[in-house]
């Protein structure tokens, strides 16, 4: 178990009613680098295309080149952290923007060490990585058995992105120092940390992943009655890991896997409950406590089920199903 994060220390008042906003500490890392000021590898990104500019997310996608590279950069506002609201209030500058009777707004400017931006560089970046960030129209896609079969597993076997990044992490090639827990079981092990998503400065968007160590599970569509050991092993020791390191509760955190998935190597998204993530409406979702009571009451429920789930309208795997007849032009 890595010693990276600390637990936040908090009184057991204030752990069970603000919670959301503690600020979690983290070491610099000597082997990483993480935490230390690193040379400004974006300055000379050029810039092509925004792909996608969410302004209530406070999300900017941008498309562009870094040393003749295709590259994606995505760059984050984060939340607040409460514990550096005092220093933010006394030290940052303000400029009155307006004052009409008891009503004021400023623009406020933060020290530099309170105004970090998360962001996340993909490079080199494929034409698939572009397509997953751009807006897109979506459709809805149902997929039998027999379709799963004759066009989705094709499309995985030939075009799915890599899971180097999977293997690199099982094999502590990377990011070894952030892996909060781990079983090294071969059919029932996993390695649990941070989500990329997540820059662990506050609980609200708490976002950790389980990648199971077997690699010939692609998907929920794989998984039979003699997986659920596994799915219950990664339910518990995740829930427990959560609590321990970050003192956040098993009913406050909504525990599902992805179909599709970007990846196709099993994994299990373990994100706060209160944390609007992106991916975890119903159309793509699935609770891993409601995947182990299906595989119980029907061994092979998510082989023969339909299944339905979101597509973009230029992916290229409703690209296929539009080719077969499976996605009417609606
Ligand atoms: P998914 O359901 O396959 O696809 O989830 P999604 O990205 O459309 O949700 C894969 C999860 O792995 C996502 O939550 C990603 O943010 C996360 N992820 C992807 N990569 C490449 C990495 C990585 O290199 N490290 C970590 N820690 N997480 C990653």
């Amino acid at each position: 178990m890595s010693d990276t994060v600390q637990r936040p220390e908090v009184s057991q008042e204030e752990e069970s009613t603000d919670r959301k906003k503690q600020k979690i500490e983290t070491q610099t890392d000597t082997n990483s680098g993480k935490g230390s000021a690193h040379q400004n590898v974006l300055a000379n990104f050029l810039i092509k295309s925004v792909l996608r500019d969410s302004t209530r997310e406070k999300t900017i996608f941008i498309h562009g080149e870094v040393e003749d590279q295709e590259a994606i950069v995505i760059m984050e506002k984060t939340p607040i952290g409460h514990d550096s609201l005092a220093e933010m209030l006394k030290d940052s500058t303000l400029e009155l923007k307006m004052k009409n009777d008891i009503y004021s707004t400023y623009q406020l400017i933060p020290p530099a060490h309170l105004s970090d931006m998360k962001t996340t560089v993909i490079c080199p970046a494929t034409q698939k990585h572009v397509k997953k960030y751009q807006v897109q129209e979506t459709f809805l896609v149902e997929e039998t058995e027999e379709d799963y079969r004759s066009i989705t597993l094709p499309y995985i076997q030939s075009q799915s992105f890599s899971v180097q990044w999977v293997y690199n992490i099982l094999e502590k090639k990377a990011e070894a120092e952030r892996i909060i827990c781990e079983d090294p079981d071969p059919k029932t092990g996993f390695v649990l940390l941070p989500d990329f998503k997540w820059d662990m400065k506050q609980l609200d968007d708490l976002y950790l992943i389980a990648i199971v160590r077997s690699r010939d599970i692609k998907s929920l569509r794989d998984l039979r009655s003699e997986h659920v050991p596994l799915l219950e092993n990664i339910l518990r020791k995740g829930q427990e890991a959560i609590l321990k390191k970050f003192s956040v509760p098993a009913c406050k955190l909504r525990i599902y896997l992805h179909y599709q998935p970007s990846y196709y190597h099993l994994h299990v998204h373990f994100t706060s409950l209160s944390h609007d993530a992106p991916g975890c409406g119903v159309e793509r979702a699935h609770l891993l406590s409601d995947v182990i009571l299906n595989l119980k009451g029907s061994p092979m429920y998510y082989q023969k089920r339909p299944l339905f789930f979101p597509l973009q309208a230029d992916d290229n795997l409703a690209v296929k199903f539009r080719e077969a007849g499976k996605l009417p032009n609606c």
